[in-house]
């Protein structure tokens, strides 16, 4: 009998393919005042796996709300649109900073300042469907 169970396991482990995370850089959370209720994160993306990407979110413990907007003019105001699904294809990347793509974190529960990390979570879904999560600790940072 053991070298069935050996065949079976080796097979189970060959079809759970590891989901691979694209590499992170120039993360930052910006320092709001006290009494901001919006506050934003900025963060690099480079797809160097060997397959497309989907980022379909963002998650915050620390806030009640964590959604990834992206700034655009309309008509000379400047507005923020919720992107529920970037597409950062194989070897590409996506930048998020002041002015265009960021974190939009709601309703803080408590204050961050210069010297500490914010833990935000990117939400990707795989081939499967599933949602794969990324945990980064963003420093904070002054603008
Ligand atoms: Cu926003």
């Amino acid at each position: 009998m053991k070298p069935i169970i050996v065949l079976i396991l080796c097979l189970s482990v060959q079809s759970v393919q590891a989901f691979e995370f694209p590499a992170i850089s120039d993360l930052w959370f910006r320092e709001a005042p006290p009494t901001a209720k919006m506050l934003a994160a900025y963060v690099t993306v480079e797809n160097q796996t060997q397959k497309d990407l989907k980022l379909i979110g963002a998650f915050a413990p620390d806030f009640a709300m964590a959604e990834i907007h992206k700034t655009i003019d309309v008509d000379g105001l400047l507005k923020m649109r919720e992107q529920k699904e970037l597409l950062i294809p194989q070897n590409e990347q996506l930048v998020m900073e002041p002015g265009g793509l960021h974190i939009m974190l709601m309703m803080p529960k408590k204050r961050f300042t210069v010297g500490e990390e914010v833990r935000i979570c990117l939400i990707y879904q795989d081939e499967s469907g599933s949602e794969q999560v990324q945990h980064l600790d963003f420093p904070v940072k002054k603008q």
